[in-house]
């Protein structure tokens, strides 16, 4: 394809659980489209999170689409939290039952996208040199698909092998016999180390930051709870999509403060007895608006974690204290801290003795070198942002979006950037995206664009682009919700905390998928309200 032209609808740029459902809707829709991918195949963060102990954390049925009845009837999920393997299978069959390959170019990536006011036409670049111009660009891109190492000098002195979990080797890794050290306590490391441990001779996990984890619970699903849950699909999606996370949850009624500590740890232990992220988040209505009820949820973990784990100092060091619990992604985990009692496991806590640099032999801290013959980065993404910020996206007077979004990014319900006419983010910043079940979202600003396509079809409109106005009362809007909450105060990903020199703007919309839906549904119904038709 290398130096070709052509033109089609719609251009969407990546085919993972957003890519591959927008192609579906636009298909339907009769537009013609090209789906660019730089993998070798579908799946997006499925294809390339290999890393040993890859899970979902939201339950397999609920972390699925609901497009279509029929696939939800012959998708059997076999665990409570599906590997990475089985969710790559689900999207591989999603991509062969719809017949969606044929669209897809893989290993091609995007770089630039440049809006034309004139045609009102994107013309779309690949790295492959091929150019498509398009009335339509989606970028579903992913919110967590740029992996970044960490921030250390002379990685590449070290000469033992380096592996990220965000980009894992496809044979897998033998760590047997070898001296592992892991970077990173995320939900990546967290995943990963408790299995790395179980074959590496010895293991050396690097933590600057420690993370509240609770206990998956995993397991096998019943025979009875699959059919139950088949026969129960339409009753939970519709929980689902007016949730505040995407997962149906029993609201709270009451506040952590007012009742007795005997009950709260009650509570407490029954939520961390459900072996899912949210019951202890949505114990209480106040668990994630008021500090001291959310201490209460951070200790009873603290004394969790103090009792699984042996050494005092080490269970000390583990305990998350300088951010709410909650404020940072938290995780599930199987076995993690018991992973600490292991005599050929080690903790170092960066922040006592940080990493100076990388040496021939392993790393060196302020306190010693650790020899090491593997180093595994699990060290984040330049979550949100990273993605959009690669390629180069000009719109309206040749504006580039790096320059729009210098202070943060900007953005109309998540979706749509003013003076970025037809261009849509698939769970961009200021939606509620990452602090949602993601397919309940994914499904939901899918849709969202696919109506806003077909309106301005069958109203003979050429362009949709929002105005700065609207796209400046939404983030007074997503900043107030986020401040009434605890979220900003965090160091998370969230704020962009992560990436040196990143602007600080907490990023997604805290104010739940359910309400978020009917804003959108309101605005649609209201012919965009906040867009202009062009
Ligand atoms: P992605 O799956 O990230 O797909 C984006 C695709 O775009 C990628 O394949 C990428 O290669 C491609 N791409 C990007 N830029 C370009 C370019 N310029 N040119 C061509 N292609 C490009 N969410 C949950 O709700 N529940 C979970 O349990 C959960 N578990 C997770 C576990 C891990 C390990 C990670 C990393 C994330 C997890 N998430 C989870 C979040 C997850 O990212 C989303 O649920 C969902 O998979 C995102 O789908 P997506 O299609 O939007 O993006
Ligand atoms: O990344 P992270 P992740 N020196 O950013 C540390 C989803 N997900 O891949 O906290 C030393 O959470 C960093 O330390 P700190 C989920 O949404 C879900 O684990 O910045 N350490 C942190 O400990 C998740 O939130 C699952 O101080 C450095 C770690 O690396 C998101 O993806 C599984 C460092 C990075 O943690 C990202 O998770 C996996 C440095 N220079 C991912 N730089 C499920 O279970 C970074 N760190 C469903």
């Amino acid at each position: 394809m290398t130096g070709s032209e052509s033109t089609v609808d719609a251009v969407i740029v990546g085919a993972g659980f957003a890519g591959l459902y927008q192609l579906h809707r636009f298909r339907e829709l009769g537009l013609t489209c090209r789906v660019f991918e730089k993998a070798s195949g579908v799946g997006g963060t499925w294809y390339w999170n290999r890393y040993p102990g890859a899970r979902c954390d939201v339950e397999s049925m609920s972390y699925s689409y609901s497009f279509s009845p029929e696939l939800e009837q012959e998708w059997t999920w076999t665990e409570k939290y599906a590997t990475q393997p089985e969710i790559l299978r689900y999207l591989e069959h999603v991509a062969d039952r719809f017949d969606l390959r044929k669209d897809i170019t893989f290993d091609t990536s995007v770089i630039s996208a440049i809006w034309d006011d004139e045609t009102t036409r994107w013309t779309v670049t690949t790295d492959r040199g091929e150019t498509v111009t398009s009335r339509y660009v989606v970028m579903a891109t992913g919110c967590l698909s740029v992996p970044k190492d960490p921030e250390v000098p002379a990685i590449d002195r070290f000469q033992g092998t380096i592996y990220r979990t965000a980009d894992w080797p496809h044979e897998g890794v033998d760590f047997t016999g070898r001296r592992v050290g892991v970077i990173g306590t995320g939900s990546s490391g967290i995943q990963s180390i408790p299995i790395i441990a179980g074959q590496a001779a010895d293991t050396t996990v690097f933590q600057r930051t420690p993370n509240f984890s609770m206990p998956a619970g995993n397991r096998p699903l019943t025979e009875q709870e699959i059919a139950g849950m088949k026969a129960d699909y339409r009753r939970w999606r519709d929980l689902q999509r007016t949730s505040g996370f995407g997962v149906p949850v029993e609201p709270a009624t009451r506040s952590a403060l007012e009742v007795t500590e005997e009950e709260r740890n009650a509570t407490y232990r029954n939520a961390w007895d459900t072996g899912t992220l949210v019951a202890i988040l949505t114990a209480y209505t106040d668990s994630i608006t008021d500090k001291a009820a959310n201490d209460t949820a951070a200790e009873f973990v603290r004394a969790r974690i103090r009792e699984i784990v042996e050494d005092p100092e080490t269970a000390e060091a583990l305990c998350p204290s300088t951010y709410p619990i909650g404020t940072k992604r938290p995780c599930l985990d199987t076995g993690y801290y018991s992973t600490f009692n292991k005599e050929n496991v080690h903790l170092v806590d960066l922040r006592a003795t940080p990493i100076i640099e990388f040496t021939e032999a392993g790393i060196r801290t302020t306190d010693k070198v650790y020899e090491l013959d593997s180093i595994v980065f699990a060290t984040g993404f330049d979550a949100m942002t990273g993605a959009l910020a690669a390629i180069d996206i000009r719109g309206r007077g040749g504006v580039t979006l790096t320059d729009r979004w210098s202070e943060g990014p900007r953005s109309y319900l998540g979706i749509a950037v003013a003076g970025f006419p037809n261009l849509f983010t698939i769970t961009g910043p200021s939606s509620p995206s990452v602090l949602s079940n993601m397919a309940v979202s994914i499904e939901q600003h899918v849709d969202f664009v696919t109506d806003a396509v077909a309106h301005l079809r069958d109203g003979g409109y050429a362009a949709i682009n929002p105005t700065v106005e609207a796209e400046d009362e939404w983030l007074a809007h997503v900043e107030e919700v986020g401040n009434f909450t605890l979220y900003p105060v965090a160091d998370s990903w969230y704020v962009g905390a992560n990436v040196p020199g990143k602007p600080r703007v907490f990023m997604a919309y805290i104010g739940g998928v359910g309400s978020y839906r009917e804003r959108c549904d309101r605005i649609a119904a209201n012919g965009y309200e906040g867009f202009q038709l062009i």
